[in-house]
């Protein structure tokens, strides 16, 4: 499944089989071609739990004329092929892309995704890191039967008025045709209104469309309280429709005011987790009812934000936070890049393709309060901080209506404090070091006033500690512990709900995730980071209880 709701009424959109062959022809590969699920990941299979390499895919599709190929993700390098002919390359795991193979015969082809989980060179985000690079195509895959022309995105911008709620609407439209074309753009917001407009294209030009409609009677978007509402876009051409796109949005407001983050002019305190898009054996391909499994039970913990640590996570996932009224920062993908991993020469165009697609692809979703980006990369050094500077910037220039903020490491000589519209932290006091945990709240908070960050929303975006699961010794309390762990998040937590400087509280982490083996082992037993309140089958540790406790009483 896509998405939680009906996104084309004319369109012809279909899923592709849900079963492909996959063919896995470098070193510890399976022997012959097996039979497996998409979206799904490789190490589902039992010999291939650990297979890092190359993954054939194969299916065949029914369809003919402009077909539409939507790929919602692959992990991480994509070389799709039709009938043979090079269609499209991505990288990048944790976004969407398409392609169109124009005026197909009708009838069977075959679609082939090479697929290429490798580490590399011409690979700068991911990486062996503290969380897995799984190999699959790991979200769905839409076949979309097109016309001479469609509708390839739409951005609604709510904005207060002293009218009532305002929305700004943008849509793209696209010509397939080697003719002029003269269209009709329908735009109908049930329980709001309707709009329409000509639209003429030049062969094979995109165009962005753009009105603004008042809608005074709309009813916000709050958080735990939400209120989704549909914008149907329908492209219509001598009275009959040609094409169409139906998404949700929220009217919300996001702002900053000296310390504080408010949601429509109201101040939020933030509790929630990092959550690693990972589960058991299905990895990053997690399914629905194991996705809502995970936001009830931060509802149950009375979290009311999820950060989506450290890449874009799958459209279902922030359909969910939309309806559930949890707020989302999410964030591009980085994790953890010394100056030197920044310097790879395809380090900036990856990222801003990432970040470029993460906010066109989600820009819509109420949920999403804030962008991040380069979770504790080399902020400390001038070159560092440029790159820092050039996502901040082209975050604000795709989305003006979000703060931007990064996770930044706890070592001192942070050098973008200023260029953040939110200060983001992550501290492991407890846990990595025994420095008292106000005292490093202060020391923190000093360095970021000097570095021109003073006056912004502070947020504690990771701290926490690790505990294996059904590991106990309640004499000891040595480290790894369900008992330390208890200990370390209730002063924690304590500690910087306390502080009035600070605007939110991120858990780091919510479920146990699986980390490489290479460059981590030595610091993570069973290959695990194990600070999950809930191990990777979200068995409860003993910590799910302090955390319930202690986010509860405020
Ligand atoms: C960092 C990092 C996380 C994780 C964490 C830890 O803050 O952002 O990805 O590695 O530390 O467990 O140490």
């Amino acid at each position: 499944m896509e998405r939680l709701f009906t996104t084309h009424r004319v369109r012809i959109s279909k899923e592709a089989a849900p079963l492909w062959q996959l063919t896995t022809p470098d070193e510890g590969g399976a022997e012959g071609p097996l039979l497996v699920p998409v979206p799904g990941v490789w190490e589902s299979q039992p010999t291939l739990r650990s297979y890092r390499g190359r993954g054939v895919y194969e299916t065949q599709v029914d369809c003919g004329g402009n077909v539409r190929f939507q790929f919602g993700g692959v992990s991480f390098r994509a070389l799709v092929r039709l009938d043979g002919q090079e269609l499209c390359r991505h990288y990048g795991a944790y976004t969407a892309f398409d392609a169109v193979a124009e005026a197909l015969p009708r009838g069977q082809h075959t679609l082939t995704v090479e697929v290429d989980n490798r580490f590399g060179e011409d690979s700068a985000l991911h990486l062996p890191n503290d969380y897995y690079a799984y190999g699959g195509i790991t979200r769905p895959v839409l076949v979309e039967e097109l016309g001479d022309a469609y509708i390839t995105r739409m951005q609604v911008a709510p904005a207060m008025t002293p009218e009532g709620w305002r929305a700004d609407i943008r849509v793209w439209v696209r010509s397939l045709s080697d003719a002029p074309g003269e269209y009709y753009l329908r735009l109908t917001m049930p329980e709001l209104c309707e709009q329409g407009m000509p639209v003429k294209l030049q062969p094979r030009q995109e165009k962005m469309v753009h009105c603004a409609v008042t809608c005074p009677d709309a009813v916000a978007w709050q958080p735990l309280q939400p209120k989704l509402y549909t914008l149907e876009a329908r492209l219509e051409k001598d009275g009959a429709p040609v094409d169409d796109l139906c998404d949700r949005f929220g009217f919300r407001r996001v702002q900053t005011e000296g310390r504080h983050i408010l949601i429509n002019g109201e101040r939020v305190l933030l509790k929630g987790f990092n959550r690693h898009e990972d589960w058991g054996s299905f990895g990053c391909a997690v399914p629905l009812s194991a996705m809502q499994q995970d936001l009830a039970m931060m509802l149950d913990l009375g979290c009311n934000c999820v950060r989506t640590c450290h890449y874009p996570n799958d459209p279902l996932f922030l359909d969910l936070c939309d309806e559930l009224g949890i707020l989302v920062w999410e964030e591009s993908h980085a994790r953890g890049l010394s100056e030197e991993r920044m310097r790879n020469p395809h380090f900036m165009e990856q990222s801003i393709l990432c970040t470029r697609e993460m906010v066109e692809q989600h820009y819509n979703h109420p949920a999403i309060f804030i962008w991040g980006c380069l979770n504790e990369c080399a902020d400390d050094t001038p070159y560092g901080a440029e790159c820092y500077r050039t996502l901040y910037g082209l975050l604000h220039e795709l989305d003006a209506s979000r703060p931007v903020t990064a996770a930044l490491l706890e070592r001192p000589g942070g050098l973008v404090y200023d260029a953040q519209d939110v200060v983001s932290i992550n501290i492991y006091p407890q846990w990595y070091h025994n420095r008292p945990i106000s005292r490093q709240i202060d020391a923190k908070r000093a360095e970021i006033a000097a570095g021109g960050g003073g006056e912004k929303p502070l947020i504690i975006s990771e701290i926490g500690a690790g505990a294996i699961y059904g590991y106990h010794d309640p004499l000891s309390r040595c480290k790894w512990t369900e008992e330390r762990q208890c200990d370390i998040l209730r002063e924690q937590i304590t500690t910087v709900l306390a502080e009035e400087a600070v605007c939110g509280i991120l858990l780091w982490q919510f479920a146990d995730c699986r980390v490489t083996e290479e460059e981590w082992f030595d610091k993570r037993p069973r290959t695990y980071n194990s600070k999950g309140v809930v191990d990777e089958y979200r068995r409860p540790k003993m910590s799910y209880a302090v955390v319930k406790e202690l986010f509860h009483r405020c």
